[in-house]
């Protein structure tokens, strides 16, 4: 039996999060449990609908590692959604089956006072259970990332009630009660400091911050809302636990990302498909580790758009200082074949 546990620092992902040369380049990818995996929506069948599928560690950990079976990835993402957190604040969160999260919104000031923090981690412990179930099973030489939402994309859910196009109820009350919203993203700060805390403590190696949304705000709103507090959590998080790696992915940040480089909280920006990479590799990465950016629709697509969108990659970015991954996540309609084909492309070219 050869199932001895290997040390963090034998982790591939690991070693390029804290900006050491590594054995090989690692590849993860956003999204990779889901919809595109017949095993997949097979599990997810035997859940009641999907709270209580995140909610469920054995069918959880089962769906964090499938990805790992089919594919030669680096590193499992807890299964588990952004919006457990305001879940666990106390609003109601429900989904609807072909739709999509569904929140009861968050209207005016006082609705806040409804919401609390106090009993974060009991209500979240299925999700810690996920973790210390998967750090119990994850193959040798593969690292546990947990994740949140970053407070401005959670604000957008709680404020909108659903995904928005244009995001007009969130802007009306983010610029119409500045100090309401301000105690909301506050609450939201220290309640993914916690959260994140509690998945390091329960296994996670490694965490990323999503800021799907932050690319519909305009600066200096940018750096207020998305930047800051993303920066907070990543102190509040090292201060509980030193040396956990960080990746934050503020989608849609354009030049911002220089100022999220800058701050210097973060191990590794994520860099959404549109990004330049050639712009990245100049101002980014003497600062910071990257990750991206392959467009999930050439993922989807395959043979040579795929190839050429690792080849574009692999040559901007890499092969130091990079985590080779998508620009966003995968899409469900992905054949699983092409998720292979990726991987044995960043193998073959890259070690
Ligand atoms: O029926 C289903 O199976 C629902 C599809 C689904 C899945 C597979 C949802 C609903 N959430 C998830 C899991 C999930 N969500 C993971 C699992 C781990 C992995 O990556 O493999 C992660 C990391 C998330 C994160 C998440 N949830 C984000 C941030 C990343 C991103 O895509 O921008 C967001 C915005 C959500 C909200 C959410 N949950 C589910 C959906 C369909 C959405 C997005 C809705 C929208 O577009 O606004």
């Amino acid at each position: 039996m050869d199932d001895v546990p290997a040390r963090a620092d034998d982790k591939p992902l690991l070693q390029t999060l804290k900006g050491q040369s590594a054995d090989r380049l690692p590849i993860w990818l956003m999204r990779q449990a889901g919809r595109y995996l017949p095993e997949y929506r097979e599990v997810r069948g035997k859940a009641k609908n999907f709270i209580d599928f995140c909610f469920r560690p054995d069918l959880a950990a089962e769906a964090t590692l499938q990805p790992l079976r089919r594919f030669d990835l680096d590193a499992a993402i807890v299964f588990s959604d952004i919006l457990v957190v305001p879940l666990a604040l106390g609003q109601k969160v429900w989904f609807e089956e072909g739709k999509g999260p569904r929140l009861e919104a968050i209207e005016k000031a006082d609705d806040l006072a409804k919401l609390s923090a106090d009993e974060l981690e009991p209500r979240l412990a299925a999700v810690y259970e996920t973790l210390e179930a998967v750090a119990a099973e994850l193959p040798a030489g593969r690292a546990l990332i947990g994740f949140a939402g970053a407070p401005w994309t959670l604000a957008s859910y709680m404020i909108e009630g659903q995904t928005s196009r244009d995001f007009a109820r969130l802007k009306r009350f983010a610029y119409g009660q500045p100090e309401a919203f301000e105690r909301l993203l506050a609450l939201l700060v220290e309640a993914v400091a916690r959260h994140l805390v509690a998945q390091v403590r329960a296994g996670a190696e490694a965490v990323q911050i999503f800021d799907s949304w932050a690319g519909v705000l305009p600066q200096p709103e940018l750096k207020a809302w998305s930047l800051a507090p993303m920066a907070e959590i990543a102190r509040r998080l090292r201060a509980a636990c030193p040396g956990i790696p960080v990746i934050a992915f503020p989608r849609g940040a354009g030049l911002t990302y220089g100022a999220f480089a800058e701050e210097g909280a973060f191990d590794a920006l994520g860099l959404d498909t549109t990004l330049p990479r050639g712009w990245a590799a100049e101002r980014l990465q003497p600062k910071t580790v990257v990750q991206g950016n392959l467009d999930p629709v050439k993922l989807l697509v395959g043979g040579s758009a795929l190839t050429r969108g690792v080849d574009e990659i692999l040559e901007a970015l890499g092969p130091q200082r990079l985590v080779f991954n998508l620009g966003h996540g995968v899409l469900p309609e992905t054949p699983p074949e092409h998720v292979a084909d990726l991987v044995a492309r960043v193998r073959g070219t890259a070690s």
